[in-house]
């Protein structure tokens, strides 16, 4: 099927998820920020019969899972352990279908990511230099990013992490603090020397200018160009690729002890060795995934890590020399929980996992929700109130109610076997003219990565249903006109067959409901088949009705509220 210009010109699809760090559970704001769109984006090349494979994993590194692990008494290791496992377990029950979750304290990483930065020294490509770094006395210990704590430069913000401010999303390097404090000791801490390598991407400005602004500034979402106009106006410096802890993947240089790659030089390439991983499983040939320039590679990201996916990890992979770069990284902004920030730290956020828990069934309320209100171009707010609505007002009683009352009638009037379209009306003809245009519409919108207007474009075939239905009133002509019953009726499960598939993307668990309803196979049915006005032949049976979307109470709500503030 012609799916746009841009992506059948590629042979096939390269998509990775932000690595979530280990060192806590998912919430709604990683959800609708990254892992929802991605899905929806995957599924959809699936349904196209494009070729693509789904890259994510735990990103087990990095000075935020030592600051956790040591205020829970654990090693790092036991924390990404623990938290592995709850995230890749929570993913999947979501319907996030990746086809790896791998994770980057992996042997398999570990020598992935050893390679490329050997690769790189081999190539002179780093800058190795002794510098001052903070260092804690009482500790010991050299004080890498969030290790610092500040007054960020940028905002003001007194709780400023060294390497990133969590207020304004600004990148920074510790010494450019104001008042830095140590995490540990709480103190000012002294500057010592130490020696580190750095990637210079100064001498990246001009090829990463013209790729990104000229090259990509068209396609690339706004607010990415945006940002990355403004760290390339400021002057890239070189930075360092290199850190003084204990945990992470060790330098691989003689004489570097306790010298580990900065996180986040080894997690991007944690996409590699995660493509290798599900490789070795799958036997493919994944080398095709990153190396062949008619691989279509896309990022899906939060804008905090915008810098990383679009400056700092291009630059380490033109320097390779063996890569291919991204076409696209949609990065989302961010969400907001009851009008206030999502705060790990302040456990103010709505966990997946216990989501799961609390709301077991559900899982596409969650999935349609936070695509509808999916922070796409600027900061949006999740309440529990509008989540409430949201299903009761539109899932059950547009979506649900329309595939409920086409399956009941069916039954009520045909034992549930379609029956023949017989003398069609202006109207009848319009309803099956406008299938295939709701599906393109939502497949475009889909391929540009504005998942909210493709889902809106999916629930206009519902709300089109219902009107379709209402107006046609089939329950008031059963006795004088059976013939125009039959034809109304076959008309309206042809709707909800195109329903079951074009909403696949966004609520896989209610297509496969659907599909059980309507006594279909699914896996028969790709993209193409949407709109098909006789995918549901004459005399086929269907089964028995099932309610898809029970409304939601106040005291559920309230319970959730209330769970928030405690
Ligand atoms: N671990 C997620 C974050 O910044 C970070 C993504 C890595 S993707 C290579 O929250
Ligand atoms: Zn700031």
């Amino acid at each position: 099927m012609e799916i746009g210009n841009k992506i059948s010109r590629f042979k096939r699809h390269l998509v990775t998820a932000a690595l979530p760090y280990a060192n806590g559970a998912v919430h709604i704001g990683h959800l609708a920020g990254v892992y929802i769109p991605a899905d929806i984006y995957v599924r959809y090349l699936r349904m196209t019969g494009e070729d693509v494979l789904f890259i994510c994993g735990s990103d087990e590194h990095g000075v935020p899972i030592t600051i956790r692990a040591r205020q829970e008494g654990i090693t790092p290791q036991q924390l990404v352990d623990k938290y592995h496992g709850i995230i890749k377990k929570s993913m999947y029950d979501l319907g996030i279908s990746f086809d790896v979750y791998s994770r980057t304290s992996s042997p398999l990483h570990q020598r992935t990511a050893s390679d490329f930065f050997r690769k790189l020294l081999d190539k002179n490509v780093f800058i190795e230099k002794v510098t001052n770094q903070f260092f804690d006395e009482d500790y010991g210990q050299f004080l890498a990013d969030r290790y610092i704590t500040g007054t960020c430069p940028h905002c003001g913000y007194e709780k400023s992490y060294g390497d990133q401010c969590e207020k304004c999303g600004t990148s920074q390097n510790p010494a450019d603090l104001i008042n830095p404090r140590s995490v540990l000791s709480g103190k000012a801490p002294v500057l010592r020397e130490t020696r580190h390598w750095f990637l210079p991407l100064d001498k990246d400005e001009k090829w990463l200018r013209q790729w990104i602004v000229d090259e990509h500034g068209p396609d690339w979402k706004s607010n990415v160009v945006g940002q990355c106009k403004s760290w390339l106006d400021e002057g890239l410096q070189p930075r360092a690729v290199t850190r003084d802890l204990d945990w992470g993947v060790p330098v691989p240089v003689d004489n570097a002890p306790g010298k580990v790659l900065y996180v986040w030089f080894d997690a991007p390439i944690g996409y590699i060795s995660a493509t290798k991983e599900l490789a070795q499983e799958k036997n493919i040939n994944w080398e095709l995934y990153w190396k062949d320039k008619e691989t279509k590679m896309v990022h899906f990201i939060g804008k905090d890590n915008i810098v990383f996916h679009c400056i700092i990890f291009p630059s380490m992979l033109r320097a390779h020399g063996d890569y291919i770069l991204p076409e696209n990284v949609p990065a989302n902004e961010f969400l907001n929980l009851e009008g206030e920030k999502i705060s790990t730290s302040r456990n103010w956020a709505v966990w997946l996992h216990e989501y799961l828990e609390d709301f077991p069934g559900k899982q596409d309320v969650l999935r349609y929700v936070l695509t509808a209100i999916a922070p796409e171009t600027k900061d949006n707010d999740f309440t529990w109130k509008a989540f409430q609505a949201r299903n009761n007002n539109e899932l059950a009683s547009i979506f649900g109610n329309f595939v409920n009352r086409i399956i009941v009638l069916t039954h009520k009037y045909h034992e549930g076997e379609v029956k023949e379209r017989l003398q069609l009306t202006d109207a009848d003809r319009n309803v099956l003219s406008q299938l295939p245009l709701f599906t393109k519409r939502t497949g475009a919108a889909i391929e540009r990565f504005t998942f909210r207007e493709a889902l809106s474009e999916m629930m206009g075939i519902s709300r089109m249903g219902n009107k379709y239905l209402t107006d046609s009133e089939p329950w008031k002509l059963v006795s004088s006109d059976p013939g125009r019953v039959e034809t109304i009726l076959n008309i309206s499960l042809q709707i909800t067959a195109t329903l079951a598939i074009v909403c696949r993307p966004f609520l896989p668990f209610t297509a496969d409901k659907i599909c059980g309803i309507l006594n279909l196979d699914i896996e028969k049915f790709q993209w193409k088949d949407a709109g098909n006005p006789d995918i549901l032949p004459p005399g086929h049976k269907i089964n028995q009705p099932a309610i898809l979307f029970e409304k939601i109470d106040d005291a559920k709500i309230e319970e959730q509220v209330k769970k928030l503030r405690t």
